[in-house]
């Protein structure tokens, strides 16, 4: 029996490469030198995208590949995907779910860490010479102890939380509603009010529509010059705008970053604030997580054309 026709739209590990096209027959949209054309010249083969959180796959594109069944994104976070064109072919969407969590939240510990510490600086400091020209490195904020607010309280959202209480934190949290699980943490709907009380705010919610910069100017001010926000999700949560006004006014402390609108090229004036740490998106980037990551992207592959349950759907 022919292998399916499956239809990649970035490019993942070699490993995975290797054990997909042993299943797949896989088409790289990524290296189509005029994706327009390969588009309306093998299209209608298509059965199956892999595709990567981040990128997705738009009503434009779903639109073309009209035997399309299945969508299998490389990530958690699905919002870059076009549900409402999935829903409307009855096209299914999974997602990889639970295999990345821990690795997204210790990068998010890390980079308080790493920022409230001024851990990039310091390393500088010495290799500039500068230990030894001006003496001592300048005094940083200590992070234990400290107030933390963790804005969605999901699976990601808890595993930053667990990890914050190692550190003797105070945790306030928000999120549609309190949870029964987390009564150790104090629940606060409102986001400035949480960003209020915070001295660190993560950001750990699922983006959609609705999520919209639901770090907004007010969300940033009230987390105030001694403040840090992290954002381990998706830059649509945050009015990058405003977040880049007040990191240059320094109505915002600081920020540690892994996701940015428009990556991998963001706006250049992050690039030259001193008080941003900025990451190339890879909270779940490990050897392990991503080897997990790409076994689940071929699972639900398989059971879909094997007409088995699908492992982690999302619709
Ligand atoms: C990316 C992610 O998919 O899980 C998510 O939602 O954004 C990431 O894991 C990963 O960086 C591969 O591009």
């Amino acid at each position: 029996m022919s292998k399916p026709n499956i239809l990649m739209i970035g490019p993942y590990p070699e490993w995975d490469m290797v054990e997909l096209e042993a299943q797949f027959e896989v088409h790289k949209l990524y290296e189509a030198p005029d994706r327009e054309a390969f588009l309306a010249q093998r299209g209608a083969d298509i059965r199956g995208i892999a595709t990567r959180g981040e990128l997705g796959a738009s009503a434009e594109l779903i639109e073309k590949l009209p035997k399309l069944e299945i969508i299998s994104v490389y990530g958690v976070g699905y919002d870059a995907v076009n549900l409402d064109a999935a829903r409307a072919r009855g096209i299914r969407v999974t997602n990889t779910p639970d295999v990345l969590t821990n690795d997204v939240a210790d990068l998010g510990i890390g980079m308080m860490l790493v920022q409230s510490r001024g851990m990039i600086g310091a390393e500088t400091w010495v290799k500039d010479g500068s230990w030894t020209a001006k003496g001592l490195y300048p005094l940083k904020r200590r992070v234990w102890g400290r107030k933390a607010g963790v804005l969605g309280l999901g699976r990601i959202g808890c595993e930053v939380a667990k990890r914050l209480k190692g550190f003797d934190m105070d945790i306030a949290y928000s999120d549609v509603s309190a949870k029964d699980f987390a009564k150790d943490m104090t629940f606060i709907a409102d986001p400035v009010e949480l960003a209020d009380r915070s001295d660190f705010l993560f950001v750990t919610l699922a983006a959609s529509a609705v999520t919209r910069h639901i770090v907004s100017k007010p969300v940033i001010e009230a987390l105030g010059p001694e403040g840090m926000l992290i954002n381990i999700s998706r830059a649509s949560n945050i009015d990058e705008d405003a977040l880049l006004d007040a990191l240059e006014s320094g109505k915002l402390g600081s920020a540690a970053l892994d996701v940015f609108e428009g990556e991998p090229k963001l706006n250049p004036r992050f690039l030259t604030l001193g008080n941003v740490l900025v990451q190339p998106h890879h909270a779940s980037g490990t050897i392990e997580t991503r080897r997990a990551m790409g076994k689940l992207v071929r699972d639900n592959l398989a059971c879909h054309f094997a007409g088995q349950t699908l492992p982690t759907p999302v619709l």
